[in-house]
């Protein structure tokens, strides 16, 4: 096994058509000769690799699922998902950048943007000309996002926007920000912020020990006038927000399954090299039970979100199976990162292997994009048709 041939033992990549494969190759060949020789420096200093983002942009890592005419690469989500899948591979903050562009800034202004808006923003989101920002959680709602407290009002032709937003992925670096906000009678509107507008700014939160290569910020709307033509005239109520999220958990649910292949990997290369006791550490009975159950659980989730995918590419996906998908591959890539640490010994806590970063950067896949909690929940609902949310 080596980095290019993962452990698939189901064969899972018959599943996958000869142009899915292609994809999966040129992002994996690309990612491992561009990201992975500087992955660990920069999560040690806290920064993106700003100078990938416009090969990013021609690799159609950015929007691949939009379609070809707004810029994007007009992927299926089969590809869409084994392109996160590739990216996390490396780094989850890095997926994360693709993620939010993708699954939260463009999708939104396709799904409820003007045709002028989509013309105006897309094929810019799509080179990585510009960067975008998804704003919806606020420092007292996050699993709760409909007690968000930013409000809208009219004011002639604009809008302005007044609240505060909390761990807004990219938000200090973007252009654009996609705010959500409560308007006087209490529907939420979607709106696409120019970050250069006055009453517009967006501190970096610092000192992370999750994700740290991307950037984390706060954004603040101080009263913040915005054009009614950049309102999203399709989007309201708390449903059109939560539409994005079904989007990036569903990339979640793949990429986090190319974290997880990476660490299986390396731990099975380290224990099969490391002596202990005069014999290699892949010989013992306690290491292959934990690999044993590293590659099962791989297997299941490798079919979990093929599965997904296809019924997402026949538009039969609901948000719920969403959450089974995201919830369930995002405890086996953490479990499994924290597992294949342990198996380095004290080379696990350092920035030279990859488990014990990636076992960092889960925590926050954990609980960004809805909770384990709150996927637990959904679930609890959707099966037996109680809430249980409060
Ligand atoms: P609820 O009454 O359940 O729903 C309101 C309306 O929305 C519909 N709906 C969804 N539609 C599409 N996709 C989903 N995932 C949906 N979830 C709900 C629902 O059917 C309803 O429609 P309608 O027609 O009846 O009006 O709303 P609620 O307020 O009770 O909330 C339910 C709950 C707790 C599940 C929801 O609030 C939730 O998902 N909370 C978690 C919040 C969350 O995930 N935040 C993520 C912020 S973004 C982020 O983390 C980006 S990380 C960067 C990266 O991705 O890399
Ligand atoms: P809380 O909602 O306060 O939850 C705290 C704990 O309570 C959790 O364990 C939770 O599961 C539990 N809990 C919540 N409700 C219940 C319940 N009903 N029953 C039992 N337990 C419950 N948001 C954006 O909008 N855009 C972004 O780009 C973005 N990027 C992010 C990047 C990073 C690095 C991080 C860490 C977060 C990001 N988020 C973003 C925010 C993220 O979505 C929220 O952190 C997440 O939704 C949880 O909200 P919270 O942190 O306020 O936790």
């Amino acid at each position: 096994m080596n980095r290019f041939q993962e452990l698939d033992f189901y064969n899972v990549s018959d599943l996958f058509s000869e142009e899915e494969i292609m994809v999966r190759d040129q992002t994996r060949a690309w990612c491992e000769d561009h990201l992975m020789p500087i992955i660990g420096q920069h999560w040690e200093d806290g920064t993106f690799p700003n100078h990938l983002i416009p090969e990013m942009g021609k690799m159609g890592l950015l929007g691949p699922a939009i379609p070809e005419e707004y810029g994007g690469a007009g992927l299926n989500a089969v590809a869409y998902g084994l392109i996160c899948q590739e990216i996390e591979r490396v780094d989850s903050g890095l997926r994360s950048f693709a993620s939010v562009q993708g699954s939260l800034v463009m999708y939104p202004i396709l799904e409820f943007g003007s045709e002028e808006q989509k013309k105006e923003y897309l094929p810019r989101l799509a080179t990585g000309e510009i960067i975008g920002c998804f704003g919806l959680t606020e420092p007292d709602f996050g699993s709760d996002p409909g007690g968000m407290r930013s409000r809208c009002r009219r004011d002639g032709s604009d809008w302005i926007l007044d609240g505060r937003k909390m761990w807004i992925t990219n938000g200090t670096v973007s252009d654009i920000a996609i705010v959500w906000a409560k308007d006087d009678d209490g529907v939420v509107q979607g709106f696409i912020v120019d970050s250069h507008s006055d009453g517009f700014s967006a501190p970096e939160q610092k000192h992370k020990w999750s994700l740290r290569c991307s950037v984390t910020s706060e954004l603040v709307l101080d009263g913040v006038r915005v054009p009614e033509a950049n309102r999203l005239p399709k989007a309201s109520g708390l449903k059109s927000p939560l539409m994005c999220l079904t989007q990036a958990r569903y990339g979640i649910a793949w990429g986090v399954v190319g974290a997880s292949q990476a660490c299986l990997f390396e731990a099975v290369s380290y224990t099969k090299q490391r002596m202990i006791f005069d014999k290699p550490l892949a010989g013992y009975q306690l290491t292959q039970a934990k690999i044993a159950d590293m590659a099962s659980e791989i297997t299941k989730a490798q079919l979990l979100a093929w599965r997904l995918g296809r019924m997402k590419e026949a538009g039969t996906m609901r948000p719920d199976q969403v959450s089974l998908a995201k919830r369930n591959n995002v405890k086996m890539a953490l479990d499994i990162a924290r597992e294949a640490r342990t198996l380095l010994g004290a080379n696990g806590i350092t920035l030279e292997y990859h488990s014990g970063r990636h076992a960092c950067n889960l925590e926050t896949v954990l609980t960004y994009e809805g909770t384990h909690e709150i996927h637990t929940l959904i679930l609890g609902h959707a099966v037996t048709g109680i809430p249980a949310y409060k």
